[in-house]
């Protein structure tokens, strides 16, 4: 009887590029100071936790992230949250701003640019393949079935693609697969995208996350960058090339998403505006929600401060002093404040007679008394003054504040300063 060969793991033989220098200007001034992949999410994580928590659970201990647009923040995370790859184990994590690299004086062009430049980075990992992925984007996938596919496939590019409504489909990159799930057309972002064969209403959409042969991708992009009409980027020039001239294949995200439970959806979110950023807040304060921060197999790893436990102050004048179906983290003390269908992030402190419900506060931020905020996002560290009446008078909301096509509203310390000087 001869024994069983263990399936080596082509994630120890890959690496993870995270592209996160995008600004995400649809989640306004939430990004005014931060990019979208350090925008907070979840109560404790970033958003770029969760590609980068998705390749550790995948197997992959060498990464690099691509930065560019307002990155202090998101560097300053990753080097807090991320620094423990050990080099003697043959574990990388590498910080690429642009502009510090190959060439000193361009920024990285497109999101091929970025990877062409750090071509004697990922030279010196020593991998097979490289994954691509975008810093900004929440779910949970496992890049080992993905690899997996690319190799059995014998494919040039491998794309990951979900399906979306065919109207929401142009900003996408939208794709025609074959039988055999190969890539037959690729339209960057169509104005007028085609529907799918037996479902008109919905189209295959690209998720941005690709996996290449390092040999060919490092090939392709040497011939792309000498290539003076395009625009260096994957899904405008690398993957529309490929599909042309090579093997491209689709890999079906549903193949390899990690689920909340066997029969739950499978979860995607593009938090890119901020009516999808509070909803999918919110959505975590459901009973049964579709993304679950608390599976112990696919964890979230995130850098997290060292706090204590969130407090709850009955008051007995105010009579309140309470969260229900709501999510509250560490360092908070919710002192004579009625919590409800809410979800506050680190340290975050609320006064007597104050009532907050659908609210997303982020880390740090005061509630003053009497203050009542309803469907709203609170940034972070702002100090909201007492007896501020959020979420029930639009039309004085949106004197002050940002409200959103759904109904939402953003209160910064600007515009909160503002209000205060009129
Ligand atoms: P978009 O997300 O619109 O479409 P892009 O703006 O290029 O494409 O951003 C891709 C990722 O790269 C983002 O995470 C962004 O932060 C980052 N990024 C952008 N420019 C960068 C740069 N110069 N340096 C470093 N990082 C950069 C892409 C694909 C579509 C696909 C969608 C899925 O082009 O085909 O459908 O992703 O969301
Ligand atoms: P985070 O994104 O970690 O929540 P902050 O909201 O405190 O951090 O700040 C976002 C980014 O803006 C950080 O890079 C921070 O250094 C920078 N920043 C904070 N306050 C100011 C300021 N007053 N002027 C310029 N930059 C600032």
């Amino acid at each position: 009887m001869s024994a069983g060969r263990v399936p080596e793991r082509l994630s120890r033989r890959a690496m993870a590029f995270v592209l996160a220098g995008g600004r995400g200007s649809r989640l306004h001034e939430l990004t005014d100071r931060r990019a979208k992949p350090a925008v907070h999410f979840g109560g404790k994580a970033r958003i770029i936790d969760f590609a980068l928590s998705n390749a550790l659970n995948s197997g992959i201990r060498k990464m690099a992230i691509a930065t560019q647009y307002k990155a202090h923040s998101l560097i300053r995370h990753c080097q807090r949250g991320w620094n423990f790859f050990r080099a003697e184990r043959n574990e990388y994590l590498d910080i690429l701003p642009a502009s510090q690299r190959v060439d000193e004086v361009h920024w990285y062009q497109g999101t091929a640019d970025a990877v062409f430049q750090n071509i004697d980075i990922i030279d010196s990992y020593g991998v097979d393949h490289v994954v691509i992925l975008a810093g900004d984007h929440v779910y949970k996938m496992d890049y080992e079935a993905m690899l997996r596919h690319h190799v059995e496939a014998g494919a040039d590019v491998t794309v990951a693609c979900l399906t979306v409504p065919r109207a929401d489909a142009s900003g996408f990159g939208v794709m025609a697969v074959d039988g055999a799930g190969r890539i037959t057309e690729f339209m960057e972002k169509p104005a007028d995208p085609p529907g799918l064969p037996d479902d008109p209403a919905q189209s295959l959409a690209s998720m941005g996350i690709y996996v290449f042969d390092w040999p060919l991708l490092r090939r392709l992009l040497q011939q792309d960058a000498a290539d003076p009409q395009s625009h260096r980027d994957f899904g405008r020039d690398l993957i529309p090339a490929l599909v042309r001239g090579g093997r491209a294949v689709a890999h079906r995200f549903e193949d390899s998403c990690v689920r909340a439970r066997p029969d739950a959806p499978a979860y995607w979110r593009d938090v890119g505006t901020l009516d999808a950023f509070w909803q999918a807040n919110i959505d975590l304060t459901d009973f049964d929600p579709e993304l679950d921060l608390y599976d112990t197999n696919w964890p979230i790893w995130t850098y997290a401060e060292a706090v204590p436990p969130a407090k709850f102050i009955h008051d007995e004048e105010a009579r309140r002093g309470l969260a229900v179906s709501s999510l509250v983290c560490g360092g908070c003390i919710i002192s004579g404040t009625e919590v409800r269908r809410s979800l506050l992030f680190t340290g975050v402190r609320t006064n007597s007679y104050a009532a907050l419900e659908q609210a997303v506060v982020l880390p740090e931020a005061q509630i003053g008394r009497h203050a009542r905020l309803r469907r709203v996002v609170v940034d972070r560290g702002v100090n909201v003054p007492a007896g501020l009446v959020v979420g029930e008078d639009p039309e004085e909301d949106a004197r002050w504040f940002r409200v959103t096509p759904g109904g939402v509203t953003l209160i910064t310390q600007p515009m909160l300063d503002r209000r205060a000087g009129a």
